[in-house]
């Protein structure tokens, strides 16, 4: 039955069809008629950031960890703007965000009017698609596609841009007679299956390597089966994180700039790599020249332009992670490695020797793990404790480590983990930023509070830009140039918001501060004052060969 509705009414209704649940985001002149006609579907609830970037950052988070899409809306002009540093983490990332952003109406187009800014133009190579609509009949079928997109396959951002005047357009509009059906997924040839098991059959020092594509396409246990049939030892990309159990005994860490030497050594010892949903971007490969000199790859991705982008494949196969790596494992035959594992194990060093004393990362995400039993999503910042959180949370479930890998957005985390709590309400989730991060998106606090987001905040607190500190350090004669970096009284400011603050200072207080942060009904800030000139290590520098780390003086 045909309907006439304004353009407003038409995408509030395409995304309750859909099944969209929450929006964040801000209202301005241009996408007024929209936020008119919302408050008529309650079952979209809406929640209001303190700024755009906030609002992608949110939907990013919220689609990592429900593997819907996350929905964000802006006006025109600056608010469209606002909204780039987070499609561009979201495209980075392969996570399915849908932006909605007002324009000025049509016949002010190309004119310069206010606020009117070429957001289609702009976001073209961070999104997957985007959309200017210049009519309303075209709108609910624009509106399907976009959220059809954002998910297929290799999953990404859309933007759609609706000029204020195309809210207002009345026009017929059909409801939906049932839900859409995704594009069927490649599947692999038995050829490619079969000269990927004879490599698996005949290789000496075999590796595994998963990244996010393990998380997207849920291929935890067949991922798992394969490591547990054939011995090979697994290695998590920091997107990988997660996708496949911590303390498994084939379980090796992360690897790259700052990965386990003992990881590194097992790369550049192996003689076969099997990359499940990964692209071997640089900070995975260093040089790559040097870069697994003795290793085929076997290489498994949705997307077939990743297959030989960065590093020469043996065999590519270009297919769902989850569906390949099931027909892989019944066409591997059994073995082991054990030799090849005792061989990585003798390469293991102690972790991360430079940081002594009490408030160690280890000893604050003991105390994290311990709260919340280790059932919590960490979600991260940019920088040094990013990378400490990689490498020594214990993570427990698939999919609970939530970070900016690709891009390496400072301000994602805060954000982020409220996507992330509506998402899994009634979960913990915690957001763990440095001193800098933080400061980039903590006006969120007030929107936690406002929206009731239970989200737990640590801080770092070292006093400095750490990870760019720790390059000068390394690389540039110790010349701190802009990194000692002021912080308000955290404790102070969270009490500002209405929201607990704890600091700490001691790791005798970490139990109890922590606790009681994870334990009270809202948000909570904790502020952990930690060494100001603590590294990250081992190191990889920037362009050099995995072989070479900068290693902790012991
Ligand atoms: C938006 C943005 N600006 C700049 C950078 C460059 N950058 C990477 S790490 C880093 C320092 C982060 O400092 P802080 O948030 O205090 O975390 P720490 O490294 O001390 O743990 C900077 C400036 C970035 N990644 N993102």
């Amino acid at each position: 039955m045909t309907e006439t509705v304004s353009g407003a009414h038409i995408l509030c209704r395409t995304l309750v069809e859909a099944g969209v649940d929450v929006l964040f985001g801000y209202p301005g002149g241009a996408i007024m008629p929209f936020y008119h006609a919302l408050p008529e579907y309650p079952s979209l609830r809406h929640i209001l950031v303190r700024h755009e970037q906030a609002a992608a950052h949110a939907a990013d988070g919220y689609a990592r960890a429900s593997g819907r899409v996350g929905v964000c809306v802006a006006t025109s002009g600056p608010g469209a703007t606002n909204l780039v540093t987070g499609l561009a983490t979201a495209h980075m990332d392969s996570s399915p965000v849908v932006a909605i952003t007002g324009q000025v109406s049509r016949p002010m187009i190309g004119r310069d009017a206010f606020q009117e800014t070429d957001i289609v133009g702009i976001t073209l190579p961070i999104t997957k698609q985007n959309y200017l609509v210049q009519d309303a009949a075209e709108l609910a079928d624009v509106v399907r596609d976009a959220l059809a997109v954002a998910q297929a396959g290799r999953p990404g951002p859309v933007l759609i841009d609706i000029p204020k005047d195309v809210q207002n357009q009345k026009v017929g509009f059909v409801p939906s007679v049932g839900a859409q059906h995704a594009a069927p997924l490649p599947t692999a040839s038995d050829d490619t299956i079969r000269r990927a098991a004879d490599l698996i059959a005949a290789a000496k020092r075999p590796l595994i390597m998963v990244g996010h594509g393990v998380i997207l396409g849920n291929a935890y246990a067949e991922v798992r089966a394969l490591a547990e049939k054939t011995g090979m030892p697994v290695i998590t990309t920091l997107l990988g994180i997660s996708a496949f159990p911590e303390g498994h005994p084939l379980h090796l860490g992360m690897p790259g700039m700052h990965g386990e030497v003992h990881v590194n050594r097992a790369i550049q010892r192996a003689d076969l790599i099997v990359g499940i949903g990964l692209r071997f971007d640089d900070r995975v490969t260093g040089n790559l020249a040097a870069f697994a000199p003795h290793a085929k790859v076997v290489h498994i991705d949705l997307d077939r332009s990743e297959i030989g982008r960065n590093v020469p494949t043996a065999v590519g196969i270009v297919g769902d992670a989850r569906a390949v790596t099931r027909v892989l494992v019944a066409a591997t035959a059994a073995r082991n490695c054990d030799a090849w594992r005792a061989e990585i194990d003798g390469c293991r060093r102690p972790q991360d020797a430079s940081f002594r004393g009490g408030m160690s990362p280890e000893a604050i995400l003991a105390a994290i793990r311990d709260a919340t039993a280790g059932n919590c999503t960490i979600v991260t910042d940019v920088g040094q404790h990013q990378m400490w959180v990689a490498k020594l949370f214990p993570y427990r479930r698939p999919n609970t480590h939530i970070t900016s890998g690709g891009l390496g957005t400072m301000g994602f985390a805060v954000p982020a983990a409220m996507g992330v709590h509506l998402a899994r309400p009634g979960e913990p989730v915690w957001a763990i930023s440095g001193d800098g991060g933080f400061q980039m998106n903590m006006a969120e606090m007030a929107t936690m509070v406002q929206e009731g987001l239970t989200v737990k905040l640590a801080v770092f607190n070292n006093g400095y830009l750490g990870m760019v500190r720790q390059w000068q350090q390394f690389f540039h004669g110790k010349r701190y140039s802009s990194t000692p970096i002021w912080s308000p009284d955290y404790v102070k400011l969270a009490e500002a918001y209405g929201i607990p603050g704890y600091r700490v200072q001691d790791a005798g207080e970490l139990a109890d501060a922590v606790g009681r942060a994870n334990a009270d009904p809202g948000p909570a800030l904790v502020e952990f004052v930690i060494e100001q000139e603590a590294n990250v290590y081992p190191m990889i520098p920037p362009g050099g060969s995995l072989s070479e780390p900068i290693e902790a003086a012991v």
